[in-house]
């Protein structure tokens, strides 16, 4: 197996403000053929990760689609978990998530509290992140399941100190999502306040069907957009999203 440490990617690649971009798998609705119509495309080449994990997938969905994309493809994988049982050793990596624009004390502490033995015997890279909901204009799944209420879009000063929150608990990430199937995705403007605030590498996901919104992000100060549904809708997306982030005109990001 290929080994890499996906955190130092993400932060080598963010410091060089080089893109990424995240591919969500989701083992609920994927089936072996429509990974091998997204993997053998030549655009999937230019895909940094497939993130791999939803907010209903049981453990064997979620064993037989790791089998089959390790089958596929050596492409960096990292779960994106719904739930503990989500965990599964063929990943190279895990998001712990830590969904802390709500107060459900299991999501912040009570699902990691029943993984982390789980956790310690498995080979994954554990990478602390911050999960941010953000309204993307209908209740999600992931918003109805957490039973959380996302932070509005025009709230930046919540979710700027939300965020500042997450970097202070020593959240190695931030990832901002609308939630799979978001009527609207992050605001970039909402986004480059909070990379700003925070200088950690941000994620941002949930609802991005064109190219020009991942641009858009990716100039606001993204360092991965993530796509999940218009793929699954629309393989052939792949192509124009893969070349979002040569459109991206290089801004230096203030750290701190
Ligand atoms: C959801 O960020 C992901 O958690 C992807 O969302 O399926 O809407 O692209 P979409």
């Amino acid at each position: 197996m290929l080994l890499i440490n996906i955190l130092n990617s993400i932060l080598h690649s963010s410091a060089l403000n080089n893109k990424q971009i995240a591919v969500l798998i989701d083992p609920e609705k994927a089936s072996f053929d429509s990974l091998v119509n997204l993997i053998q495309r030549p655009a999937f080449e230019a895909v940094d990760f497939l993130f791999v994990g939803g907010s209903l997938v049981n453990e064997d969905q979620m064993h037989e689609c790791m089998n089959w994309i390790k089958e596929l493809t050596d492409k960096p994988t990292v779960i994106f978990p719904g739930s503990p049982n989500q965990i599964d050793n063929q990943a190279d990596a895990i998001l712990l998530l830590s969904l802390i624009s709500g107060r459900n004390p299991d999501l912040l502490i009570g699902k990691h509290v029943e993984a982390a033995q789980r956790l310690k015997k498995s080979s994954l890279e554990i990478i602390p992140t911050s999960y941010i909901l953000i309204d993307g204009g209908r209740t999600t799944t992931v918003s109805y399941i957490s039973n959380t209420i996302p932070i509005p879009q025009d709230k930046a000063d919540i979710a700027i100190s939300t965020a500042l929150a997450g970097k202070q608990l020593g959240h190695q990430l931030t990832y901002m999502d609308c939630g799979s199937g978001s009527k609207w995705a992050v605001h970039p403007s909402l986004a480059k306040k909070v990379k700003e605030e925070t200088g950690i590498p941000l994620i941002v996901g949930g609802g991005i069907k064109t190219a020009e919104q991942a641009t858009a992000l990716f100039q606001a100060g993204v360092d991965v957009v993530v796509v999940g549904n218009k793929l699954e809708d629309d393989p052939n997306f792949l192509e124009d999203l893969v070349l979002s982030r040569h459109s991206t005109k290089q801004t230096p990001i203030r750290r701190q």
